[in-house]
């Protein structure tokens, strides 16, 4: 194990958090942060570290904080090509130091044996910090009870699936006694939000027909069952007077659906990802089964839906950017839908790209610097309950701290990244900016571009209650 200082000064960057910019040095002791002081004053003067990072020219910022992975996660028959080794590492490189991955119930098992496995998958591997939701494929009465003592340990938020009949599928039913639950319990209710029952009638007529491309993928799940789904969820939050938080919204009409039910003062709150943001169903049409590399659901939609989202993330109708990240290698894996749209894994790699992707909106205007930080730390560990621990950088959080260079230049590609996949979704894609040194609870775990951490340093992190409701 390396040895790192108990005492670290970082110095002269550009502080940027979701509330200030600041010209600032920034003070750790003991894994945590101990003061934020202007360069030059008398805090920052006074204060003698162990060592000191240079940060002139570069931004300061707290650690991202990806809410939505999927690492080694069972889909379609085959596992995503991240486990929570390559997975971390990748996010390290990213500049994301949390990740909240999705723990899974099997159908007619117990939510603890879900649990208790997805530890075991994590356990001892993990190069930044973790936690946990929890997939509920089967709601019951005693699925219901086991939710109030996950929520209890620290398991605070549960996601359900409007789509995939069959598999993780749970009808209104089901979903509006989660909700209830929740209102109860604290618990925050998460929805995967497609009308799957019509989206298979979509999948078979399609495939009768001959259209089994991935393009086709695109085409039947259409934006009017993610709308559909994400107002019937509203709906049925209301009902139960619970909050709501709707993962990976690809549509404008569900944007549509979230931005009504916010104007109403509702607690519902929603997500999307930067594959919706940057991608579209131009990608599904690339040759040679080249789309299977772009299917995931919600699916990508035609370019024209990106405005609304951008819309969104500026007047807070969306509130979160996570990745959904969920590789699956081309070779081996999307291969085994050819000639079948409806056999590819749906999913897509992402997590090591999501604060880069967002650094570029800023330098295109989309989002302000401040903005960025929001929507990729504080919010997504505010609305699960990690805040101010993760997702800022004030007195008592951890050192999570990334220095990024907001004027290098990288050119993203299969043959440079970290993720455990053999291609990527935004090859060749130029962008400005690139993390360069990345601090988890004060140790270095990218110094200058170069990987320093490990297997194990990240640690379970238990959750509080969502801290965006009144
Ligand atoms: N969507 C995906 O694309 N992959 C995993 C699960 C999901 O809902
Ligand atoms: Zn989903
Ligand atoms: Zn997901």
């Amino acid at each position: 194990m390396t040895h790192q200082p108990s005492r670290t000064a970082i110095r002269n960057g550009l502080v940027v958090t979701a509330s200030d910019e600041l010209h600032a040095d920034v003070l750790i002791e003991d894994g945590r942060i101990a003061a934020v002081a202007a360069t030059g004053s008398t805090v920052a003067e006074g204060w003698s570290a162990g060592r000191t990072l240079d940060a002139t020219g570069k931004y300061v910022l707290p650690g991202g904080v990806d809410a939505h992975t999927h690492m080694d996660f069972p889909f379609g028959g085959t596992f995503s090509s991240d486990d929570f080794e390559t997975g971390t590492r990748a996010a390290a490189w990213g500049g994301t130091t949390t990740i909240v991955d999705f723990a899974v119930q099997t159908k007619g098992r117990a939510l603890r044996e879900g649990l208790d496995r997805w530890h075991a998958k994590a356990d001892a591997r993990c190069a930044v910090d973790y936690a946990f939701h929890m997939i509920l494929s089967d709601v019951n009465e005693g699925t219901l009870k086991e939710m109030d003592l996950l929520v209890e340990e620290g398991i605070s938020s549960f996601k359900l699936f409007m789509a995939y009949p069959g598999v993780f599928y749970s009808d209104d039913g089901q979903i509006l006694r989660a909700l209830q639950r929740g209102a109860s319990n604290g618990g925050l209710i998460m929805t995967h939000a497609e009308n799957g029952i019509a989206i298979d009638v979509l999948v078979e007529q399609a495939l009768a027909a001959g259209r089994t491309d991935p393009r086709h993928h695109g085409e039947v799940r259409r934006a009017l069952l993610e709308a559909e789904a994400t107002h019937r969820a509203i709906q049925l939050a209301r009902v139960a007077e619970a909050p709501l938080y709707v993962v990976h919204v690809s549509a404008e009409e569900a944007v549509a659906e979230l931005a009504a039910a916010r104007d109403k003062d509702l607690p519902v709150f929603g997500e999307t990802c930067p594959q919706y943001l940057f991608l579209s169903t131009d990608n599904l049409a690339e040759p040679d089964f080249g789309g299977a590399k772009y299917v995931c659901s919600t699916p990508l939609r035609p370019r024209e839906h990106q405005a609304a989202l951008w819309r969104a993330l500026r007047t807070d109708d969306l509130q979160v950017v996570s990745t959904d990240h969920c590789p699956f290698c081309f070779t081996g894996q999307k291969e085994l839908g050819r000639g079948d749209f409806s056999k590819i894994p749906n999913g897509m790699p992402g997590v090591e790209h999501r604060m880069d992707l967002l650094h570029q909106a800023v330098v295109e205007g989309h989002l302000t610097r401040r903005r960025w930080i929001e929507l990729a730390c504080a919010t997504p560990a505010r609305m699960f309950g990690l805040y101010p621990k993760k997702g800022t950088l004030q007195p008592g959080s951890d050192a999570d701290v990334v220095l990024y260079d907001p004027h290098a230049e990288q050119t993203l590609s299969a043959e440079t990244h970290h993720m455990n996949v053999d291609y990527s979704a935004y090859e060749g894609k130029r962008i400005t900016g690139r993390v360069e040194t990345v601090l988890s609870r004060g140790e270095t775990v990218i110094d200058r571009r170069t990987f320093t951490g490990r297997a194990g340093h990240g640690q379970y992190t238990p959750r509080g209650l969502c801290q965006l409701l009144r």
